[in-house]
């Protein structure tokens, strides 16, 4: 039986288990679009390329599938890069379908061309035009397998118009299942050796390609064989966090005795991060190449390993399979290291309260002890996520959805693919003013698609981070970071959503509760002072204490 080339990719979508997938309409897939009005999947409709490619990738790193995105050709392919960059930089499985040309058409710059392969390269795994439409199978579970397979990630597929509308005759594809890279048994020979006679060791666990029963693996394991745990930047829910092994995260601006211990470590374990610029405090506190204590780096991609740091023992493993395989040991020597680790952390927890009526460090206190244990929070970039990621507990595997890539805007697209996936769990986006407003318009889809998120705008009337930056490095010159805002209430009740202005801290917990009751998504802008820059120090400490500085290299 004869298929559309169009039928026949949205027929390998569902071969392949899709369920839901994310677009902006686009007249260049137009086919695709029918083909998906009789399909098993579950659209949603974005209002932004950015929004629904940042959706796809929230949904890829929730459910270890390749989260599918659908856009038109290149303004729309253009839009989508900043989802499709995060999910390289986050190696997140993720499917980029984009509309492209007529073929007889490529090559003269048609109206809207664009060389996938050329603009998408240094940020996919593979970027592949479909020239027929019985290609479609075989492309199809390529895109898969690339996606999920080694270091996951993103893969861009073109569909020129002509082949998604001509005929074929060709088979679905079968999925099969992904390869994985299971270490040698010598080598967890040498990782217990290593590990047994270590006083001071330290496992930093991150990466893509993980599981739950992986978080749950690293938590046995560590706490059997007496070893304190520490996650990567963003990656805070890869170990239950009330557990007795938990450090802490290497996160932006991370704890000063979480640095020290890593510096202090004897044996470290690096498990799926490539421990990366922020871990490193930019690669001070372990000086590449060679750092003194033993390093043991496994990570399912062999280019990462030696690339940085250069290891004592270097593992091809996906973090699933490596901590499937390796068995405890006994640590008693180690106790005071792996008890004082824990107390750190928890001692981390305990914010001071900073200038203004509300203070994110309450409001994170508030979250972490009423939330339940399988709530999602989400947020983008700026300062206020250092609260979030400082002063909450994750418990469970994936119940943090952030971007490693740094993007602003992703807090509300992911907290809409979050209620998809899990519509019965509470799914909180926090967000600063400048962050919101590059995907706040997504609150149409919440709207559209009744998701009732939550999302707490940290008003602070600028982009924080920058300020902060700016007073660093230029103290007392402000130049294009403040922001005159809209009333952000209004807006969430023009998209149909609820609005409510928080100004103090014992505020919050009512106004909480009347934005989860409401059922709908909703929105609460919390006023903060623009003091509190930092949970550390205010911004007007930070001028002076570079303005003094400016001064002593100015006279010395
Ligand atoms: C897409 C993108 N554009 C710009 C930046 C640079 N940037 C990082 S944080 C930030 C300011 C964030 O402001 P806001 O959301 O208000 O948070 P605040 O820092 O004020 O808490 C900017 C502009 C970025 N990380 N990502
Ligand atoms: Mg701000």
């Amino acid at each position: 039986m004869t298929r559309t080339g169009a039928r026949v990719l949205v027929d390998q979508l569902v071969a392949h288990g899709v369920d839901t997938a994310f677009c902006v309409p686009g007249e260049s897939y137009i086919a695709v679009l029918d083909s998906l009005r009789d399909a098993p999947i579950r659209l949603v409709v974005a209002r932004h390329e950015a929004g629904a490619a940042n959706m796809a990738e929230a949904y890829g790193k929730l459910t270890g599938r390749p989260g599918i995105c659908l856009v038109t050709r290149a303004p729309g392919a253009t839009h989508a890069a900043t989802g499709v960059y995060t999910a390289f930089q986050d190696s997140t499985p993720l499917i980029l379908l984009v509309g492209q040309v007529p073929r007889e058409h490529r090559g003269r710059e048609a109206f809207q061309e664009l060389n996938y392969s050329d603009a998408f390269g240094a940020m996919t795994k593979l970027a592949i035009e479909a020239e027929a439409p019985d290609q479609f199978p075989e492309i199809a579970a390529r895109a898969f397998g690339t996606a999920l397979s080694g270091r996951p990630g993103p893969v861009v597929v073109a569909m020129p118009e002509d082949v998604l509308a001509a005929e074929a005759d060709v088979e679905d594809a079968t999925p099969h299942p992904v390869a994985r890279d299971v270490p040698l048994n010598g080598d967890l020979a040498r990782v217990r050796e290593f590990l047994s006679t270590a006083a001071r060791p330290l496992i930093v666990v991150g990466g893509g390609g993980w599981s739950a029963q992986a978080a749950e693996d690293v938590r046995a394991f560590a706490e059997a064989s007496v070893i304190p745990v520490a996650t990567s930047f963003r990656r805070q829910d890869y170990i239950d966090n009330t557990s007795p092994s938990y450090a802490g995260v290497l996160t932006v601006g991370h704890d000063a005795a979480l640095a020290g211990r890593l510096r202090e470590s004897d044996v470290l374990l690096v498990i799926g991060s490539r421990l990366g610029d922020i871990a490193t405090r930019g690669y001070t506190t372990l000086e590449p190449p060679r750092i003194p204590q033993t390093l043991v780096h496994v990570h399912a991609d062999p280019k990462e390993l030696g690339r940085v740091y250069e290891p004592d023992l270097a593992i091809v493993a996906t973090s699933p399979e490596f901590l499937a395989a390796l068995e405890p040991i006994d640590g008693p020597h180690r106790t005071d290291w792996f008890a004082s680790a824990h107390a750190d952390f928890l001692a981390s927890l305990r914010h001071k309260r900073g200038p203004g009526e509300l203070d994110v460090g309450d409001v994170m206190q508030h979250l972490r002890e009423r939330l339940p244990a399988d709530a999602l929070l989400t947020n983008g970039a700026g300062n206020y996520t250092v609260w979030c990621h400082r002063f909450y507990a994750f418990r469970r595997y994936r119940t943090q959805l952030a971007p490693c890539s740094g993007a602003m805007g992703y807090g509300i697209p992911a907290a809409i693919a979050a209620k998809v996936v899990h519509p019965e769990r509470t799914v909180v986006c926090i967000s600063g003013d400048g962050d919101f407003l590059m995907s706040g318009h997504e609150l149409a889809a919440a709207v559209q698609e009744e998701l009732p998120i939550v999302v707490l705008v940290v008003n602070n009337g600028m982009y924080g981070t920058i300020r902060m930056h700016q007073e660093r490095l230029f103290p007392g010159r402000v130049v294009g970071t403040e922001l005159v805002n809209p009333d952000f209430t209004a807006w969430a009740r023009a998209f149909g959503a609820y609005g409510e202005v928080v100004l103090r801290s014992e505020d919050f917990p009512d106004a909480f509760e009347r934005a989860l009751a409401e059922r709908r998504p909703a929105l609460l802008e919390l006023r903060v002072d623009p003091e509190a820059i930092t949970p550390r120090q205010t911004l007007s400490e930070i001028r002076a204490e570079a303005s003094a500085q400016h001064l002593g290299s100015a006279s010395g």
